[in-house]
Order: structure tokens, then sequence, then C-alpha cells
């Protein structure tokens, strides 16, 4: 099997001004494509060249003789979940079931919104903010590099791409802006509630 790279669930320009065309053309076309091109070349004429990419992920973490292919597989998955995290005239309070869930779990949605930032912000070096579920509970979790929550049993939910590349042409060094932008202009709430439905 040959990955392809996942076509953007929006037009490169759609996230703007709060995520640039020139920032998406990038990370989309450059940065996830890489990852796509090296996991192809890594799994061309070994054994997992007919598995799935979750399975893919799942069989190379935690193997010292395969990092490389680990970073590439579980950064294609990263960031085709990333791209749909977003959508335009997204962020703000979630509704529904989800609010109710974040409310729960975090005493409110700014709580939330608090802890979801310091999360993000203070990943040292590059790495990934992420909501998740772990056994029926909602938790906030960073991830540093590659690493996937479904590595450690825990089901992704939301996540934003805290290396330097995802933000530095439209915010430089600025990522707490970055990580604030994205929660309230960026964050699509019903592909977390998908998320959170299929998780059940
Ligand atoms: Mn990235």
């Amino acid at each position: 099997m040959t990955f392809n790279l996942p076509s953007l669930p929006y037009a490169e320009d759609a996230l703007e001004p709060y995520y640039s065309a020139k920032t998406i053309s990038f990370h989309h076309g450059k940065h996830h494509k890489a990852y796509v091109d090296n996991l192809n070349k890594l799994i061309a004429g070994t054994e997992l060249e007919s598995k799935g990419l979750e399975e893919i992920i799942l069989a190379a973490a935690g193997d010292p003789a395969r990092v490389g292919l680990f970073n590439n597989a579980a950064q294609v998955w990263n960031h085709t979940f990333f791209w749909h995290c977003m959508k335009s005239g997204g962020g703000g309070k979630p509704a529904g079931e989800l609010a109710r869930r974040i409310d729960q779990a975090f005493g409110s949605y700014e709580k939330f919104a608090e802890q979801f930032k310091a999360t993000a912000v203070g990943r040292f070096g590059s790495g990934w903010g992420w909501l998740v579920l772990e056994r029926d509970a909602l938790k906030l979790v960073s991830t540093p590099n590659a690493e996937t929550p479904m590595t450690k049993g825990q089901t992704a939910l939301l996540t934003v791409d805290v290396w330097e590349h995802a933000y530095y042409l439209d915010y430089q060094n600025r990522r707490p802006d970055f990580v604030q932008a994205f929660l309230d202009h960026l964050v699509d709430w019903d592909f977390v509630t998908e998320n959170l439905a299929r998780a059940k």
C-alpha cells in the first residue's frame, strides 16, 4: 500500500487571517508531504507495506530499530488529524454534550482553555498539545516530536501542532498567540464531538 498526502478539508486560504495560506502551503505541501514520502520509502519491500497507518504506528512504537518509521508514520497521522481539528469560523465555546463533558472535567470552558494553552505552550521544543479520552475521562496531554496518544491507549479528540514550522511564518516566536488564536478562531468542535462519539 502506498500512502498519499490527504487533501485538506478546506482551501489553503480558508483559515486566514489566523492561519495563513503561506503557512498551510508549506506545512501541508512540504512538511506533511515529506512525512508521507519518507513513510512510503521506509515500508517499501517490508512486511508493513500492506498494513494500515495505525497498525504501522503501533508496530513501530517503542522499537529502537524502527524510530524513523515510527516518526514518519505518526507524523502522517498527527498532521491529517490536525487539519481536521480546524475550520473557517471555528473556535470559541463548544456546545451540547461536549460542552457538558468539558465543564465536568475542567470546571468550565475558560479553565479548559487556560489549561489547554498551558499544556501546548509548555511543551519544550517540538511536539503536540492534545485533548484525549482515557478510560472515559477527558485529559490534556502534550507529546514530544512525533509521539501520538494512541500508543498510550488514549483516544485523540483535538490537537494543536506546536512544532515551530506550524506557526513561525505567522506568529514567529509567539507560540502562546498561535494557541490562543487556535482556540478562539480555528477549532472545529464538530470534529471533536465526532471523535468523542466514535470513542464510546
Ligand atoms: Mn507540523
